[in-house]
């Protein structure tokens, strides 16, 4: 499968992330890109350099406030004389007003955050930009030749709002992907979240619209992170009622019974007459995950890698979580060969 990687995603290198009580080493770590590489290479899959697409799809779907925000923090906190990364402390909570972007750094950190683990620290914009365009570059080269491709992001993107940063997640490169193609004439775009966390800033990003049909399947939010998206009652809204769709599962959940979940959102893929898949692909529903709850051993990857290759659309994979390092390679290869047959 034509595969594309930037090796500009390792300008991220974050030392901290906010785990339970204590700050550990992340587990978004640059470490699984290497290992995933030298995995594609033992497959024999060629790496490609993705091309530079710009900043333009990604105002098509992020906040132009949030973009800001995200491209020149760095140098604003260094400039404020911060020994270290940045993690927000405070948000604009329910009881707070959300109406007034504050003046201040660390006012701005909390309102533009959804989640505390993720720090900004030096390189983090540069990674997105790479990110996305690993995104852009492989659903180019799916648009131009209806063959499969997989593009290798990092950072990941699926927790990223339209002004939202969090759980490892700064530009939405399945969002950015499935605007792009929408806007090179494409009607209908489904995007598939099969990462064991709930695709809150995708789903929230195309919420009120039908062009994007949006399934995700994932950890009960009720146990899970994000926790205040994700449950099966959220169908959409307005004209995009019915386009949303939430599969939640318990910890522990079957492998069959998550199947039976995923031919249900393909069927209602299918349904919904979309014309490409987007999939955010999560290797974190792995067995042996340090973060996640499902039970996916490696030839269970393979099996998914061949339903989604059975919907039959034109299908671009996209990297999200998974950081079971050892073996997060060998499953997305196991994907991928799933698919290729
Ligand atoms: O898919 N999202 C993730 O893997 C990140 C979860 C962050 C939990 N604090
Ligand atoms: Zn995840």
């Amino acid at each position: 499968m034509k595969t594309f990687f930037s090796d500009q995603s390792f300008r991220r290198q974050a030392a901290t992330e906010l785990h339970g009580s204590t700050l550990v080493a992340p587990y978004e770590t640059p470490r699984r890109m290497e290992i995933v590489l030298e995995a594609l290479e033992r497959a024999g899959l060629e790496v490609h350099a993705p091309g530079k697409y710009g900043l333009a799809p990604v105002e098509a779907v992020h906040d132009a406030g949030y973009i800001d925000f995200i491209a020149h923090f760095w140098p604003r906190w260094q400039a404020e004389g911060h020994p270290g990364e940045a993690i927000p402390s405070i948000w604009p909570a329910r009881t707070l007003r959300a109406d007034r972007i504050p003046r201040s750094l660390e006012g701005q950190l909390g309102y533009y955050a959804l989640a505390a683990e993720t720090s900004l620290c030096e390189g983090t914009y540069e990674a997105a930009l790479a990110s996305k365009d690993t995104a852009l570059a492989a659903l180019e080269y799916t648009l131009e030749t209806g063959k499969p491709s997989f593009g290798l992001c990092r950072p990941p993107g699926h927790h990223a709002a339209t002004d939202q940063f969090g759980g490892y997640c700064f530009f939405n490169n399945a969002a950015i992907a499935a605007q792009r193609a929408l806007d090179n004439g494409h009607k209908r775009v489904a995007v598939l979240d099969v990462d064991f966390h709930h695709g809150n800033g995708t789903q929230q990003i195309f919420y009120r619209r039908s062009d994007v049909f949006f399934a995700s399947l994932h950890g009960d939010p009720d146990v899970t992170f994000p926790y205040y998206s994700g449950y099966a009652d959220e169908t959409g809204e307005g004209e995009g009622e019915g386009f949303t769709a939430n599969y939640p599962m318990a910890p522990g959940t079957k492998v069959s019974t998550w199947m039976a979940a995923l031919d249900d959102a393909l069927e209602r893929i299918a349904r919904a007459e979309s014309e490409l898949l987007i999939v955010s692909l999560g290797v974190d529903i792995f067995e042996n995950d340090p973060i996640s709850t499902f039970t996916f051993k490696r030839d269970d990857f393979a099996a998914l890698g061949k339903r989604l290759a059975e919907a039959g659309l034109p299908c671009v994979l996209l990297m999200e979580g998974g950081y079971a390092v050892d073996d997060i390679g060998a499953n997305v290869v196991s994907v991928l060969q799933g698919f290729e047959g």
